[in-house]
């Protein structure tokens, strides 16, 4: 490992471990859904994606292919892709082979091994275009440094109803650092999932499989191999929760009896039926979304609905900042 490597694992297992420690310390305990993704995490979530139950990632693939097509027409001088969250660029596949004009990603990833691996291969499969990895949380909002000299006008892509994770002041806050992103007279092309059908959203978070339990589950893997908590895996278990009048899915670890776990000197106790709240799925009917990124200076260019029995949409904004 580099130095400079391993300065970004310990500022990250710094981060990490405070934001254990304060999460665990509260009445109602949560744990960030950010720290999903390390390596194994992030292989787990692309497992998550190839269930029956999650419909998400195979709707918005289908629809990416015609949207693809059009986004030629419709911003006729796309060069430049920022992607923040970038994940394994599955999707972003879709349009870099669809888009000839494309010259310039930029994948924001927090997970740096998985990034770095993603880069190389994508390097070799579209070799006119640059790719610049960039390692950051792109939750620390205005503090991500982009390559110098990118082109002016960009395109921040940022699929998969990622933005469902922040509660909707957050997903506000977030869409405004994108202006940064996106340049001036930058576009955003966002994925939200509209669904409002409990059972279908319930199977979507528990597939039969087990991989969403054993991806919630990691959290505490990762807690235990990266920080020393001694959570018992076998008392805890996944739980997911449908709250339709705040249109989202949460995602908890029930603790299935009294226990307590330990971490250095701190003592967290809990009730057997308690929960740690690690995850909210927010689901976003058009008309509400699009009033959020309003407040965040984004204004609506164009909309795609899902055609099956899904409301998953595409939405292609531009900056709004007069
Ligand atoms: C990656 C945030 C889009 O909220 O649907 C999938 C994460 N959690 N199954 C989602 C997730 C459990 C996923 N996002």
């Amino acid at each position: 490992m580099t130095t400079f490597q391993a300065a970004i694992s310990s500022t990250l297992n710094t981060a990490f471990y405070e934001d254990v420690v304060a999460g665990l310390s509260q009445t109602r305990k949560t744990l960030p859904c950010k720290w999903f993704y390390d390596e194994k995490g992030s292989h787990l979530f692309e497992a998550i994606t190839k269930t029956d139950e999650y419909y998400l990632t195979r709707v918005e693939s289908l629809m990416l292919t015609e949207v693809a097509k059009e986004l030629p027409v419709l911003l006729p001088a796309l060069n430049t892709i920022v992607e923040p969250g970038s994940g394994a660029s599955i999707k972003t596949r879709i349009l870099l082979s669809a888009i000839d004009l494309l010259r310039h990603y930029v994948p924001i990833d927090i997970s740096d091994k998985f990034l770095y691996s993603i880069a190389l291969a994508l390097n070799k499969d579209y070799p006119p275009l640059q790719i610049h990895p960039v390692t950051a949380d792109f939750t620390a909002l205005n503090s991500i440094k982009l390559p110098a000299d990118l082109p002016a006008d960009r395109l921040v892509f940022f699929p998969g109803s990622t933005i469902g994770n922040f509660s909707p002041g957050a997903a506000q806050r977030l869409l405004q650092s994108f202006h940064h992103l996106a340049g001036e007279q930058g576009h955003l092309l966002i994925g939200i999932d509209g669904t409002q059908v409990s059972n279908k959203l319930i199977n979507a978070y528990d597939d039969h499989t087990g991989i969403t339990a054993q991806f919630n589950l990691n959290l505490l893997v990762r807690a235990n191999n990266e920080l020393g908590t001694d959570f018992e895996l076998g008392h805890f278990k996944h739980e997911v929760r449908w709250q339709p009048e705040s249109h989202r899915i949460e995602m908890h670890l029930l603790s299935t009896c009294d226990q307590t776990v330990s971490l250095d000197q701190h003592r967290f106790h809990f009730r057997a039926g308690e929960t740690i709240f690690t995850e909210s799925c927010y689901k976003y009917p058009q008309s509400l979304f699009e009033s959020l990124a309003s407040a965040a200076g984004w204004q609506l260019t164009k909309a795609w609905h899902d055609k099956g029995n899904s409301d998953f949409q595409l939405l292609l904004m531009q900056a709004n900042t007069a």
